[in-house]
């Protein structure tokens, strides 16, 4: 049976492009957006998969642009505006949400343009929520509108859109053209990523997963822990790989699958953790490029040489299709997940 949840996530490529024709179609008028604005910090706000995008967003935009730049769950900017808003200064927000109906970043944005904290920027799917309809102005996607419950290529189209921005802010036409050729890079080992996908996946002798990533991959490794959490409930954690060592590997023991994402800049550093983590009997997983120094068990060459941060969402598939591909060895429906709705609204 053909489920929504896999036919979002193989239709990625084919949406990655159609967002680079979007926002660079645009550039103009974005640009004149954030540099009339003139932020002095840019925070990146959303929550759940959204949260976890701003993560990444806010750790590659710094380092692009040089603007001091933050992740913060959409909760604490109205909850404790004190601590999270630096004092006297002007501060731009991304806000973003899949649906733009979710009750903490519409009730965010609400208190931040209120009391004139911030100028906002909502980037969405859907035209008519009410996030797009009241921020200050709204990057809306259409074709990232999903129909399954977990987000998928809504998670790697709205992470590009802020890659590309960051891109085109920074001026770094290098950069621009990496982000250009990741439809084609992702084609090109579609075939491997599902293969191996589905090996690990339907392996139910792993019973936990940790996903190890630094920087601006610890929000995709995040995003690797929500996905095998919301479809298939398996116990899963994230960490930056060197704060691993500090006390979590404890846990590992034979059934745990250690996924790291592979930073090109730590490589000497995760070289070192996947014998770690193999004394303790752990099995790992690299994702990334050039892995002949890693001893892991498991290997995804990404065949993507290029920065980090360019190459971060060609892990994403990967990381979704293992889930899905759990999901058929436990018989469960990956569009449903257990306890959840698209869209979270709250009481109160
Ligand atoms: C955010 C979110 C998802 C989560 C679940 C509920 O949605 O928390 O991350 O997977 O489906 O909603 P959104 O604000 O991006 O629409």
């Amino acid at each position: 049976m053909t489920t929504y949840t896999y036919s979002e996530i193989s239709k990625q490529p084919e949406t990655w492009e159609k967002t680079y024709a979007q926002i660079l179609d645009n550039k103009d008028e974005i640009l004149n957006k954030i540099k009339n604005f003139g932020p002095d910090e840019v925070i990146f706000s959303g929550c759940g998969t959204s949260y976890y995008i701003s993560i990444s967003a806010a750790y590659t935009f710094a380092e692009l642009t040089g603007v001091s730049s933050k992740a913060v769950p959409a909760s604490e900017l109205f909850l404790a505006p004190n601590a999270v808003l630096p004092q006297n200064k002007k501060i731009l927000v991304f806000a973003i949400s899949r649906s733009g109906t979710t009750s903490e970043i519409i009730k965010a944005v609400d208190f931040l343009q209120k009391n004139q904290l911030a100028e906002c920027i909502a980037l969405t799917g859907y035209p008519e929520s009410q996030l797009a309809k009241t921020s200050n102005y709204s990057i809306v996607l259409p074709h990232i509108q999903e129909k399954s419950v977990v987000m998928t290529g809504s998670f790697t189209n709205l992470l590009l859109t802020t890659q590309l921005i960051s891109g085109l802010f920074s001026g770094n036409a290098n950069y621009l053209e990496e982000l250009k050729s990741l439809p084609e890079k992702a084609k090109a080992i579609w075939n491997e990523t599902e293969q191996l996908a589905k090996i690990v996946g339907e392996n139910l002798d792993y019973k936990a997963f940790v996903y190890l990533g630094l920087g601006g991959n610890l929000g995709l490794a995040y995003e690797g822990m929500l996905k095998m959490k919301e479809m298939t409930q398996a116990p899963s954690e994230a960490y930056n790989p060197l704060e691993f060592r500090h006390g979590p590997i404890s846990i590992v023991t034979n059934d745990f699958l250690v996924v790291q994402i592979a930073s090109h800049s730590i490589s000497k550093f995760e070289q070192a953790i996947v014998k770690d983590i193999q004394r303790v009997n752990g099995t790992v997983l690299t994702v990334g490029n050039e892995l002949d120094q890693y001893a892991s068990d498991y290997k995804l060459d990404l065949k993507a040489n290029m920065t980090d941060s360019a190459k971060s969402i060609l892990s994403l598939p990967f990381l979704q299709l293992c889930a899905y591909y759990r999901t058929h060895a436990l018989n469960l429906n990956p569009d449903q997940p257990r306890n959840l709705n698209q869209v979270v609204v709250l009481e109160g």
